[in-house]
């Protein structure tokens, strides 16, 4: 049976719902969902390491790093494990979320049960912007909305 996990964003304006589903324990996840209220764009999408919204999403602390990487895009070996890129939003300020994703995991030392979803107010250069914060963030900018990840019902 497949492992699902379900993360609810909720931002001043931004709002989504995302969804994880896993087959086994070293498969890829599957990340679909939607999220609206965006500017018309490229908007960072992560996981980060905490989940802790106390002080609203910038208690979720950085990007879920477990292996001291630099960040990148989610195709290259040097990234940090939460690093799932970007969304894109339309006209209507909705963003799809159709992701498949071989690093992040629901069980085992790359969990991301626990921790938060963050989408951002900018793209993520996917570290190759050349900006002092490719490599930590991707200068993807301030956190519009985020949500913990939890373990959810088939
Ligand atoms: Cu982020
Ligand atoms: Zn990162």
């Amino acid at each position: 049976m497949p492992t699902k996990a379900v993360c609810v964003l909720n931002g001043e304006i931004v709002k989504g719902t995302v969804f994880f589903s896993q087959d086994a324990a070293n498969a890829p996840v599957s990340v679909t969902g939607e999220i609206s209220g965006l500017g018309k764009g490229l908007h960072g999408f992560h996981i980060h390491e905490f989940g802790d919204n106390t002080n609203g999403c910038i208690s979720a602390g950085p990007h879920f790093n477990p292996h001291n990487k630099d960040h990148g895009s989610p195709s290259d070996a040097e990234r940090h494990v939460g690093d799932l890129g970007n969304v894109e939003a339309g006209d209507s300020g909705a963003a799809k979320v159709c992701i498949k994703d071989s690093s992040i995991s629901l069980e085992g030392e790359h969990s991301i049960v626990g921790r938060t979803v963050v989408v951002h107010a900018d793209p993520d250069d996917l570290g190759k912007g050349g900006h002092e914060l490719s490599k930590t963030t991707g200068n993807a900018g301030a956190r519009l909305a985020c949500g913990v990840i939890g373990l959810a019902k088939i």
